[in-house]
């Protein structure tokens, strides 16, 4: 903590260095300083409270007398303005245009102190070293330039924000001199507003922000230049509407400040206008040509890269935290359509890539974990249109035509996008790194590495076997296996599957129990040979695969909370349409019926080499049941709802052979166990399954999904059947899988009201 904080210009940025220290008690006293037409906003400043005390700028030198004796000269204590602002302080922010920080150092030469830190917030860094130099002959060590990635359209204190810093980002370049320890402070100043703090030299941090912060400011001025005097003639802005409001919004930037941050960074802009006459001369061209396939590379390619631009807010997002708030009671009736199935979804943009010529998806499910995958493979270089209404358009680069990507691939919550690309990407002719979330962080990937080693594969993993995965690629190196899985789990059976495709000799997977086949299924779609030999599947890497179309089905396990809610509430009555029942996938209507459920499977056919069906669903009473192990394999998912429906069951349900539940999203098994307690519901944990005493209510309570999405729904679901309201915190991780969910289950009957936060 600061004992004295000295701010030099406290407007917006100043103003809210000066809030935020002052919140987070980094500062005991702040003195504001700014020159004399800064009178009236250090005055306001003041009165907020945002300072306690201030100085303006005056030009000379007063001798200060003894103030009982006024003959009496003190002389040599002078009572500068600049003197008093700085005197004593522990650190003093420079928050002015960069175009005056020359003339702030000259001010404060006279004044330096070794003993106090001096930091700015300029957004140019070069120019601020350079000044310092000719004002001070060398870089003071004490001054640590810095520069908040952050700002807002208001200016003066009036506007300044408390926590305008908060999740910004900060870049501090010192230079190579700098003193470490006040380098260590200064970045603790700032992590105490929350910003995130970098460290680099000038010139880089110069050469970043001309690209993505002077080019575009000077874009948008250029452009709104050149139509404002065609405004001038023809009126063209009565027509113009939000687009390009939002391209020009920085066109209404002070003008003064961005000529003065042009001038600065002047030598890093230059190159870049000239690379972007290049780019908009290529784009001329391609017009001019007809060249659409090329002019639509470029727009594509361009969405992609602006799509990682947004990625990175993810955490911020996801870290968003919603709650579901479920009225008790209700009832499920009329008819829906879920969205398209999650294992398909994944698989239709992989192969699809893969394939040579264009693939069109229909079905395809937009939400987090789906778009994690398609994210990565146009990170590859392979170009996807879409999502619009679920359809996609893939531009197949055939087995052999992905690209290093340039960034690591960021697969957020999906363990279905990180196990299969492990595969796929072993045998590649480059390097890569998967990444995800803090739940996908902490899952077990050993099952694939371990195989893929076998195989030849070089993948690095944490010292628990846990992502990140640093893949180095082993084109051609790679040798098929006989592998006998385990465990039931068709994520490794398609790790191993997408890797054979690109080893020497035949790769085979038996597994255990049968598992989900859409691998199997699609790539026999694409025409690639797939042998299958009972429990054994088995591929070689000649074949290429051959553009299809598909058609996703609806998922049968987002379909699972409403067989399950419809089976539970009295009342209900509900046909579910265009649902995907390969019967590797059924477990949980078999399961439901076993318990007495009423499902009927209606208009049975086959769309794409996939069965398809509608559900219809009525209230039934259920009964406790010890679930057929054979099943547990096809109902892997849909646990978190079945155990509801347990709750509800008359008698004891009893569930085993199911440990893989452990390491899903959460522990399935703890999670559900404690959940259901909290409600009044007598469910046991066991190692491989549950215990559950059904008949008794469910009560209500506050339950929390732990990110899970499938936790958060089903406990959504069991509010249909307690007895007071249920609250289920941490759901936002619903958007993985559901995002319609909240909405469709509100209009099928069920209260719920979901709070952001
Ligand atoms: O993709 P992710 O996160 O592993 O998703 C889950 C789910 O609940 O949505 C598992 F938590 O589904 C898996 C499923 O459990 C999807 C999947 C697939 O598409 O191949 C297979 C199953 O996993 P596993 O480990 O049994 O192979």
């Amino acid at each position: 903590m600061f004992n004295k904080l000295c701010v030099i210009g406290v407007g917006l940025i100043g103003g809210s260095v000066a809030k935020a220290a002052r919140a987070q008690g980094l500062a005991k006293t702040i003195v504001g300083y700014g020159r004399a037409q800064d009178l009236v906003n250090l005055q306001t400043a003041k009165r907020l409270g945002v300072i306690d005390e201030f100085y303006i700028e005056s030009v000379g030198w007063v001798e200060e007398r003894n103030p009982t004796n006024h003959t009496a000269n003190v002389g040599l204590r002078y009572a500068n303005p600049t003197y008093q602002a700085v005197e004593g302080a522990d650190c003093v922010v420079i928050a002015t245009p960069v175009a005056s920080i020359e003339a702030i150092f000259t001010q404060l030469k006279p004044f330096w102190s070794e003993n106090t830190i001096y930091t700015d917030v300029g957004s140019t860094k070069g120019s601020v070293l350079a000044a310092a130099e000719r004002v001070f002959g060398v870089i003071p060590d004490n001054l640590v330039p810095a520069h908040p990635i952050a700002g807002a359209e208001q200016s003066g204190v009036e506007a300044a924000l408390v926590d305008l810093f908060s999740h910004k980002r900060l870049i501090i370049t010192p230079a190579s001199h700098t003193n470490p320890d006040a380098v260590q402070k200064i970045k603790q100043f700032w992590q105490g507003f929350g910003a995130l703090v970098s460290i680099m030299d000038a010139q880089h941090h110069d050469g970043i922000l001309a690209a993505t912060s002077h080019l575009p400011h000077i874009l948008a001025f250029a452009l709104v230049d050149m139509l404002g005097h065609k405004d001038e003639q023809t009126e063209i802005f009565k027509y113009a509407a939000g687009g390009f409001r939002d391209f020009t919004r920085i066109a209404s930037s002070d003008p003064t400040m961005w000529k003065d941050i042009c001038a600065a960074n002047k030598s890093e802009i230059l190159p870049l206008i000239e690379q972007l006459r290049a780019e908009l001369a290529k784009i001329h061209g391609l017009l001019a040509n007809d060249d659409y396939q090329q002019l639509f590379s470029t727009f594509a390619y361009a969405k992609s890269a602006r799509q990682r631009f947004l990625n990175q807010f993810e955490v911020p997002t996801m870290s968003k935290s919603i709650t579901f708030h479920v009225q008790n009671g209700g009832k499920l009736q009329g008819e829906a359509r879920v969205p398209g199935d999650k294992s398909m979804s994944h698989r239709s943009i992989m192969l699809g890539s893969l394939a040579e010529g264009v693939t069109h998806v229909k079905g395809f499910l937009e939400a987090e974990d789906a778009l994690a995958t398609l994210q990565a493979f146009r990170d590859m270089g392979v170009e996807i249109e879409g999502p619009v209404n679920g359809e996609l358009t893939i531009h197949g680069v055939g087995k052999h035509g992905l690209k290093a990507p340039k960034n690591d691939l960021y697969l957020g919550n999906s363990g279905t996008s990180m196990r299969l690309l492990s595969g796929l990407l072993a045998g590649q002719p480059f390097n890569s790194v998967l990444t995800g979330d803090k739940s996908l962080s902490g899952r077990p990937m050993k099952r694939v590495t371990e195989p893929l080693a076998k195989m030849g594969a070089d993948i690095k993993t944490t010292e628990k076997g846990t992502a990140p995965l640093y893949i180095t690629g082993k084109a051609g190196q790679l040798t098929g296996i006989d592998y006998v899985m385990p465990m039931a789990s068709a994520q490794v059976k398609s790790c191993l599957i997408l890797a054979g495709m690109y080893a020497q000799g035949e790769t085979s997977v038996t597994e255990p129990a049968p598992t989900r086949d859409h691998t199997e299924r699609m790539l026999a779609g694409f025409s690639y040979p797939v042998k299958q030999d009972g429990s054994k599947v088995t591929v070689t890497a000649d074949g290429k695969l051959i553009a299809a179309d598909i058609d996703v089905p609806s998922d049968i396990s987002s379909a699972a909370f409403f067989l399950v809610g419809a089976s539970i509430a009295e009342g209900s009555d509900l046909l579910l349409k265009h649902v995907g029942i390969n019967p590797t996938r059924t477990g949980v209507i078999d399961i439901l019926r076993l318990m007495g459920a009423n499902i009927e499977v209606l208009n049975e056919r086959e769309v794409g080499g996939e069965p398809v069906a509608d559900l219809h669903v009525v209230y039934s009473p259920l009964k406790g049941i010890d679930i057929p192990e054979h099943l547990v394999p096809l109902a892997i998912d849909e646990f978190p709802v079945l155990f509801v429906a347990a709750a509800c069951a008359e008698g004891q349900t009893r569930l085993t052979g199911a440990e893989e539940l452990r390491v899903k999203e959460s522990d399935r098994i703890q999670v559900m166990a404690d959940g259901l307690q909290i409600l009044g519901v007598d469910a046991q944990p066991t190692e491989d399954g549950m215990i559950i005493q059904g008949g008794g209510n469910i009560g209500g309570g506050t339950v929390t999904s732990h990110g899970d999405h499938r936790i958060a729904m089903a406990f959504s679901i069991a509010g249909l059947r307690a007895s007071a309201p249920i609250t289920v915190l941490d759901c936002a991780n619903v958007n993985t899988s559901f995002p319609e969910f909240k909405d469709l289950v509100k209009n099928l009957g069920l209260d719920l009201v979901c709070e952001e936060s």
